[in-house]
């Protein structure tokens, strides 16, 4: 076939079971994604979900793991050929995943696709995920989703254009069939927005006085973006930013910037070499892990101290509208929006939740537990962003990261905090575990577990405030009368088997209480959360897999 005239090809297919998008697109064995169809069967579902887009622009990039550039070509191809007008595409398939909002909405696309499994492994071996963000920059919406779903279950065919390989390396414009495919320099248009919404001269004078940072990239997409911006453009020294190629299979880690995956950082910022600020950002980049010297900040305090001092940096000197959280996310940014007088929104788990909260202007930053941060500036998480935000604020303070985190705790008391995860546990018995727990939930208000007594338990269901739709069954939440919780929900990212999530929180206003081991503060909440959900009988497990 002559590469300057290609053909629309119709290829017949059939549905694969279960290609139901998760919270944040399907994520699947990267084998799954490799079989014939697989990736062209979910592609067509979800521009046959999609109307009017006929002659639009599409972002498209992914974090560049295995498997991302055989992807990208497949969506190219199909995006021609199923009426795209331009595809905007990163150099060498690489847009981060706040980078892709950051340009689907400095571009005014249509939308845009992310190949990425985030936080996951990548390689032959690894994980595998697509998903879809709308024109406002941020994941679709349930609605979206629930349709592409219902489009992968009915599929017959599929649309691609025949042709010749784009070539993803050399920026510029190349036509494929009626469509003009744009690559472009994928960090560019992000920097320039984070240059408008922080001090980059005050950052970089705190570096020229001796300020230290360690950035880890992990492998993963963010090595671009934490050179271009702490090193090049901010003056961090060289060798601030580590492991900054991103590598088709993160060098065999798991590009999760907590306090497993990530533990060379804690002992880093645990020692006496340690610079004044350690972080990480995970695969496709809208995680964040911030570590002060001697002093980890879990992300639950981290959106509550961000947002209690966002007026200290020059995008949000005028002030927050309000702050959102995702329900499991600790109630530490309750205390600092009511401080504030501005809005506080709970929502459920997964960003796609905040969008229409941050169009419709009523929150400007958001958080979550999983060391997602963020604010109105995209429409997704942001794990840059968030190391921007410290800078900025520790360049005005003027103080540690530790005498933060302590002045913050002093002022609003502290929310002690722990997520317990039990890895690939079988499907059916944390099915079971969770409908048991929904019988017992009427009967548990007033009961009480050892000095604990239960004020309330519930499923959290969502009502959205914007579009008025209901999200049910979002994780269930155990309140205790001293302010304590205990939340319990299966993950919506891993690829096999289930994962039981255990969040613990205890409230502690006590200054002279503030200085407790976590876990040892939790220990009575833990025990309790065992006997109320029976978690050895369920999932045959003593102990988590990962305590962060
Ligand atoms: C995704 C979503 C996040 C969400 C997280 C929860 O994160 O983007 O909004 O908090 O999943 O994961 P789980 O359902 O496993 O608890 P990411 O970074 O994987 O895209």
């Amino acid at each position: 076939m002559n590469a300057s005239f290609p053909q629309i090809q119709t290829v017949a297919t059939k549905p694969f079971a279960d290609q139901r998008p998760g919270t944040s697109g399907l994520r699947k064995k990267t084998t799954v994604f490799q079989q014939p169809h697989y990736l062209a069967n979910f592609v067509q579902s979800i521009f046959s979900s999609l109307e009017g887009f006929e002659g639009k622009k599409l972002v498209l990039g992914g974090d560049g793991r295995f498997f991302n550039r055989e992807a990208i070509q497949i969506v190219l191809k199909m995006a021609a050929a199923n009426g795209f007008g331009e595809i905007i595409v990163g150099r060498g398939g690489i847009l981060s995943t706040p980078a892709a909002s950051a340009v689907i909405r400095a571009e005014k696309a249509f939308g845009g696709i992310v190949l990425s499994a985030s936080h996951n492994p990548g390689g032959p071996d690894g994980d595998f995920g697509i998903k879809y963000n709308i024109s406002n920059g941020g994941p679709a919406p349930e609605k979206i989703t629930e349709a592409i779903f219902a489009h992968s279950e009915t599929i017959e065919s599929y649309k691609i254009i025949e042709a010749t390989n784009v070539d993803l390396d050399t920026p510029g414009e190349t036509q494929l069939g009626a469509a003009k495919v744009r690559v472009v320099d994928p960090v560019a248009i992000y920097l320039e927005l984070m240059e408008s919404l922080f001090d980059f001269e005050a950052i970089a004078a705190m570096f020229r006085d001796g300020f230290t940072l360690k950035f880890d990239a992990m492998s993963a997409v963010t090595g671009p973006y934490a050179k271009a911006i702490f090193e090049e453009r901010l003056g961090a020294g060289p060798g601030s930013v580590i492991n900054a190629e991103p590598l088709e299979d993160f060098g065999g880690h798991h590009p999760d910037p907590n306090l497993v995956h990530a533990k060379h950082l804690l002992d880093l910022a645990m020692s006496a070499q340690s610079p004044d600020l350690c972080a990480a950002s995970d695969g496709d980049g809208d995680r964040n892990l911030i570590i002060g010297r001697s002093q980890f900040v879990t992300p639950s305090d981290s959106l509550a101290i961000l947002a209690a001092n966002a007026h200290l940096v020059k995008g949000y000197r005028a002030g927050l509208a309000g702050v959102a959280r995702s329900m499991p996310t600790s109630r530490a940014a309750d205390l600092v929006a009511k401080k504030l007088g501005i809005g506080m929104y709970e929502t459920p788990t997964g960003w796609k939740f905040f969008g229409n909260l941050l169009d419709a202007g009523r929150v400007t930053i958001c958080g979550e537990e999983s060391a997602g941060a963020s604010s109105n500036h995209v429409r997704e998480k942001d794990g840059v962003w968030a190391v921007l935000m410290w800078l900025n604020i520790l360049a005005v303070r003027k103080q540690s990261v530790a005498d933060i985190v302590r002045l913050h705790w002093a002022e609003y008391g502290r929310n002690y905090y722990s997520r317990h995860d039990y890895e690939e546990v079988a499907s059916e018995g944390a099915n079971a575990l969770v409908a048991s727990l929904r019988k017992k939930l009427p009967c548990l208000a007033g009961t009480s577990f050892g000095g604990l007594k239960i004020e309330a338990a519930d499923d959290f269901a969502y009502n959205d405030p914007i579009d008025g739709s209901v999200s049910k069954q979002q994780g269930i939440r155990i309140l205790f009368t001293d302010g304590s919780r205990i939340v319990y929900r299966l993950s919506g990212t891993g690829t096999s088997g289930a994962t039981l999530r255990v969040y613990i929180e205890r409230y502690e206003p006590d200054p002279a209480k503030h200085d407790l081991e976590t876990q040892g503060a939790l220990a009575d909440l833990v025990a309790c959360a065992e006997k109320l959900a029976e978690i050895r009988h369920h999932t045959g497990r003593t102990e988590p897999s990962v305590i962060t």
